[in-house]
């Protein structure tokens, strides 16, 4: 669903700051053991010195991907273009996940993208990893990450990573923005175990 919100927004730019101060991050998915070409990726040089020669499938490094819950959720950027998607559990979700429901909205704003979600359903206490994906849910879970531009770091701020930690009661809201608007290619948005493997086990198309 695409909406678009009436005004202009005049704290979106507080929002991009966050992510565009972390540029590190990690990759969670089965996708992300090529060697990273830093060369070509972005100008930020950050990412550049980071020497990261590609990932073994996960690590807890969340920088550039921790999600903030006190910002501005995409669903409320003034003037942004939101699509909307819902959560729906994965055949593979294991016990304790399986019936994870909640939203994603996917902001594309003056000072470029911002993710919201809202997930119930989880394990009390639990962190989690959440990503923008290249295909819809039900072609592969989503295959792989969506890259703003295809040839550069599988990270953010490249790609779109969300870290988050469901509360007490199994819920968690958080948002992350980037400052690249051009989310043509981002089909949908995945949860993620922390587990070695990062096992997909919620999907939302937008
Ligand atoms: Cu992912």
């Amino acid at each position: 669903m695409i909406t678009t919100n009436s005004m202009r927004n005049r704290r979106a730019g507080a929002a991009v700051a966050v992510l565009s101060a972390a540029a590190l991050a990690l990759t969670a998915c089965a996708n992300s053991e090529e060697p990273v070409d830093n060369a070509a990726g972005t100008a930020d040089p950050t990412t550049a010195a980071s020497g990261n020669d590609g990932h073994t499938g996960h690590d807890h490094s969340h920088d550039g991907a921790t999600g903030d819950p006190n910002a501005t959720p995409a669903s409320e950027i003034e003037g942004a273009t939101v699509a909307e998607g819902t959560f729906k559990p994965l055949e593979s979700a294991p016990a304790g996940v399986e019936s994870v429901t909640g939203t994603a909205y996917l902001a594309q704003h003056d000072d470029g993208t911002t993710v919201t979600i809202e997930v119930e359903g989880l394990e009390s206490d639990t962190a989690y990893m959440s990503h923008l994906h290249a295909q819809p849910c039900a072609k592969d879970d989503g295959g792989p990450h969506f890259m703003f531009d295809d040839k550069g770091p599988e990270e953010p701020p490249n790609e779109v990573h969300i870290a988050f930690t469901a509360d007490a009661e199994g819920t968690a809201t958080t948002t992350v923005s980037n400052d690249n608007p051009n989310t043509k290619g981002a089909k949908s948005i995945v949860l993620h175990l922390e587990d070695k493997d990062g096992t997909k086990f919620a999907c939302a198309d937008f």
